[in-house]
């Protein structure tokens, strides 16, 4: 009896904590879009940013996948008819909760009644929250004092740290060549922190086995560039993208930080709609978490040689330049080789397959992003932007583990190259 009571306060706890970041998707469509001539690309290059009532979670140049709200869908929907276009619609909601198990948080108390269940499956089996990360991310400091730095890049908007881990074989040897890998600075790319901490903690774990690759390498992590819009993905709308930015009086928030770096500044594929899901702010370098990362590559710029931006989702390894397709980096085949080499090595533990080539030519242009800044602006030579494996922004918890051991062969794929520049 009092196991039935526990139970069903359990699924209601639950219930409740998983419904209120969807709430507002009531109605809402998912559209899977197949197109391959240049109208029906362009049309959806111009909603993406311009239009806030569409949200664009991949668009590539012959499939999409959108999200629309209910008022929006039947002039959607005639507009993909008259350009010929095939589609397929599903409610949101239908799809979000065959996810379920995954939409569980771990800052309330519904994150103690699981504890026993997550412990014994490990850390990588859900996704946790911005103090879950932090209390990681200082323990495993705390247990590699030699080898390990937990340290703050500064604040974000809401005061939030942006916090970092540097790891090398002697922590005190400040001059290495630098391995910069970030993640999450898009809110709802849950995935990308797991992955990036799956690294720090398997290298912490085995520094013997990882020596060559770690002689004169730091590995410079920051799992959370946007601990704000990270945290407001779980809080209030699982698909929250840019950051917290609030601006008194107006009724949209947030700025897209990988719209917001000092390369191409609002350029192709960035707007000054401040409702748009890709605002690129009121200059570059606008907001604290861009400035955070800026300065710390700046005045690191002559030791870091690798620097890598892991997103989701689509399985693409994109190198510069992304702002234009008419712009070619002048080392692109090195660029090109190098994340072939990584896509291989991804590859080689269950078969996932990587496209690699530049956002601008795979996807669409966007300017102000982090790769173009940190080789266009910083000289940086190795500068890659990663979309990992998803649908909708989630990945089950079962596969969670898998992710993180295929992308690590590819981090330190990447890795190794840094002794080479
Ligand atoms: O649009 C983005 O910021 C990235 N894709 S995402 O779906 N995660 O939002 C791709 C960025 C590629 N790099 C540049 N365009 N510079
Ligand atoms: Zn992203």
């Amino acid at each position: 009896m009092w196991l039935q009571a526990f139970s069903i306060a359990v699924v209601a706890l639950y219930a409740a904590a998983s419904a209120s970041n969807l709430d507002r998707y009531e109605g809402y469509n998912k559209y899977t879009v197949f197109h391959d001539g240049e109208d029906v690309f362009n049309y959806l290059v111009d909603l993406q940013t311009e239009s806030t009532e569409l949200d664009f979670w991949l668009l590539t140049r012959n499939m999409s996948v959108v999200t629309v709200s209910p008022t929006e869908q039947s002039t959607f929907e005639s507009r993909l008819n008259e350009l010929n276009a095939q589609f397929v619609a599903k409610p949101l909601m239908e799809e979000m909760f065959a996810f379920n198990e995954t939409l569980s948080s771990c800052e309330d108390s519904e994150c103690e009644l699981n504890r026993p269940r997550r412990q014994a499956r490990g850390f990588f089996s859900h996704f946790p929250r911005y103090s879950e990360i932090l209390n990681y991310m200082s323990a495993l400091a705390a247990r590699h004092p030699q080898n390990c730095r937990y340290e703050s890049l500064g604040r974000s908007f809401e005061g939030r740290h942006i916090a970092a881990l540097s790891i090398s074989l002697n922590s005190r040897v400040r001059d290495r060549r630098v391995a910069y890998i970030q993640s999450a600075t898009h809110g709802r790319e849950w995935i990308t922190p797991l992955t990036v901490l799956y690294l720090a903690n398997e290298l912490l774990n085995n520094l013997r086995a990882f020596q060559r690759v770690l002689q004169d390498v730091e590995i410079y992590l920051v799992p959370l560039v946007n601990p704000d819009g990270y945290e407001y993905s779980f809080t209030n709308d699982r698909f929250w993208r840019k950051n917290r930015h609030r601006y008194g009086g107006r009724s949209c928030t947030g700025v897209d930080i990988n719209r917001n770096f000092p390369n191409n500044w609002n350029y192709h594929g960035a707007s000054q709609n401040l409702c748009s899901e890709v605002y690129s702010g009121t200059g570059p370098t606008s907001e604290p978490e861009t400035v955070a990362v800026a300065r710390y590559l700046e005045y690191n710029r002559h030791r870091v040689k690798l620097s890598l931006d892991v997103h989701s989702f689509g399985k693409f390894l994109f190198y510069p330049y992304g702002y234009s397709r008419n712009a070619a980096a002048p080392t692109r085949n090195l660029l090109h080789s190098v994340a072939q080499r990584a896509a291989n090595q991804i590859a080689k533990y269950r078969g996932t397959h990587y496209t690699v080539g530049t956002s601008a030519s795979i996807l669409y242009e966007a300017s102000g992003g982090l790769d173009d800044y940190a080789y266009g602006n910083l000289g940086i030579p190795m500068s890659f932007t990663v979309e990992l494996p998803g649908e909708n922004f989630q990945v089950a918890p079962a596969d969670i583990i898998h992710i993180c051991k295929e992308t690590f062969a590819g981090f330190i794929e990447f890795i190794r190259h840094v002794s080479l520049y």
